[in-house]
């Protein structure tokens, strides 16, 4: 009796290739055309569990892989022959019949076959970690025959934008993501500036001169951090005796910064606008960058500019401040700390200045724009309910100082709450000076139970 018989893999394909060929009636004498027969049944199972071998286990080393198999790689959907554009990007990372893992995020992010859905996107598994988004609808990643529908347009909810002070909470629907949030600085220009990039559909904007006109842009791999200033003469000196202020956006890309700033009432003519630096607000220092448009005792600062990296870190860091000087007052007669936009505190029992044993922790997310702060926090198991809430300041890490914004609609010893507040300039500066904490107060611990730096976000 001759048996032959391949061994497979659970994640083989059902009965392909598998089978036993039994010699169970030698045929008589004169008629010995079973020899020949079986040596071909040999060669063929042999070839197929090789190549069965490098194609199957593939299939089960990418996210759903079986939904189209061995169509995946291959042109034929039995597999063998020709590879489709993803199989030449598999084939290029491993080794004939080598076992490597070969799925990740660089495979995941890349459009082998060019349809405008990437890899891990068609697969359902985007990041590439391996993970597929459960009961999400499969697209062949080597085929542009199979591909998923284009995503709904962006659409900006324009009636349900709420808006504080200076600043609006922009909402949209419709496309993939990521976002890019573009304005258009003044009416009836055709220039757009670049606000920032999001992965949500939502975001806070600055509102500044007369009208806020903005646009999304979708699935836009770009990263732009915004920042704020807000200037006024009381944050240039007591001294000075001016009605001036401005209020603008700062959006940095990479090296290049784009800015739109508009200023008014200076009692003279602007002569010239820098960016000066490293400094905090109660500090002073040389120039870093000279901004355009500082004509007029209104107008706008506007330009676009490719900044140093000594500018960039303390511009990322509100270490900068953004100057406008006349002829009354050529030190400067208005002046504004640059803030980024995103700031964020980590609270913990360890961070007060006696530190507190407790398992509560918490966090805060803030955005700035302009004097309008809007806050998001949570916290959890605190040892008890929490009673109040505050940012605290002026004071480093290391100090305590009293209540400088109070952060109403905390409590519970879990939970979250979030609210905006309009900041006095004594209020703004330690904000962005890093110089303030918040603080959450217990029955148990009345001094407060957690406590985190305010930071910028990274
Ligand atoms: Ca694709
Ligand atoms: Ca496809």
């Amino acid at each position: 009796m001759l048996a032959i018989s391949t061994k497979t893999k659970s994640a083989f394909g059902a009965g392909e290739w598998t089978g036993t060929a039994t010699n169970r009636e030698r045929p008589a004498p004169g008629a010995p055309y079973w020899q020949p027969r079986v040596a071909l049944l040999l060669a063929a199972a042999a070839i197929g569990v090789t190549e069965a071998k490098a194609r199957d286990f593939r299939v089960n080393m990418i996210p759903n892989g079986n939904t189209f198999r061995c169509a995946n790689c291959h042109l034929s959907p039995g597999g063998g022959g020709p590879r489709t554009p993803f199989g030449q990007a598999v084939n290029a990372r491993v080794t004939p019949g080598g076992a490597q893992p070969f799925w990740d995020a660089v495979l995941a992010g890349m459009d082998s076959d060019g349809d405008g859905a990437t890899n891990g996107e068609e697969l359902g598994d985007p990041e590439g970690d391996g993970v597929a988004t459960p009961g999400v609808q499969v697209f062949n990643p080597g085929s542009a025959a199979s591909t998923p529908p284009p995503p709904p347009p962006v659409e900006i909810d324009a009636a349900a934008m709420p808006v504080f002070g200076a600043a609006g909470a922009l909402n949209w629907d419709g496309g993939k993501g990521p976002f890019l949030v573009w304005m258009q600085p003044s009416l009836g220009s055709a220039e757009w500036m670049p606000v920032l990039s999001t992965a949500d559909r939502t975001a806070h904007v600055p509102l500044v001169g007369n009208h806020g006109f903005f646009r999304v842009e979708d699935a836009v791999g770009r990263t732009v951090i915004p920042l704020t200033v807000w200037l006024s003469a009381a944050a240039a000196g007591e001294a000075i005796d001016s009605p001036g202020r401005g209020y603008g956006l700062l959006a940095l890309e990479g090296d290049t910064l784009t800015y739109h700033i508009p200023f008014a009432g200076l009692v003279d003519g602007a002569t010239a606008a820098h960016i000066h630096g490293p400094a905090d607000s109660a500090t002073s220092a040389g120039v870093l960058q000279p901004l355009e448009g500082a004509v007029g005792v209104a107008g706008a600062l506007t330009g676009t500019a490719v900044i140093t990296a000594a500018t960039r870190e303390p511009l990322l860091a509100g270490r900068t401040y953004v100057n406008i000087h006349t002829p009354t007052h050529p030190g400067g007669e208005i002046r504004g700390q640059v803030a980024p936009v995103e700031w964020q505190a980590a609270l913990s029992g360890a961070s007060q200045i006696e530190p507190i044993p407790t398992s509560g922790t918490g966090t805060a997310t803030f955005q700035l724009l302009g004097n309008q702060l809007f806050w998001s926090m949570t916290w959890t198991d605190l040892s008890a309910g929490a009673t109040a809430a505050h940012i605290h300041g002026p004071a480093d890490a290391s100090q305590s100082a009293g209540v400088l914004v109070p952060l109403p609609g905390v409590s519970g010893a879990s939970g979250s709450a979030s609210g905006t507040a309009t900041l006095t300039l004594a209020q703004l500066l330690p904000f962005i000076d890093g110089r303030t904490y918040v603080n959450i107060h217990t029955p148990t611990h009345p001094g407060g139970e957690i406590r985190g730096q305010v930071e910028p976000a990274p």
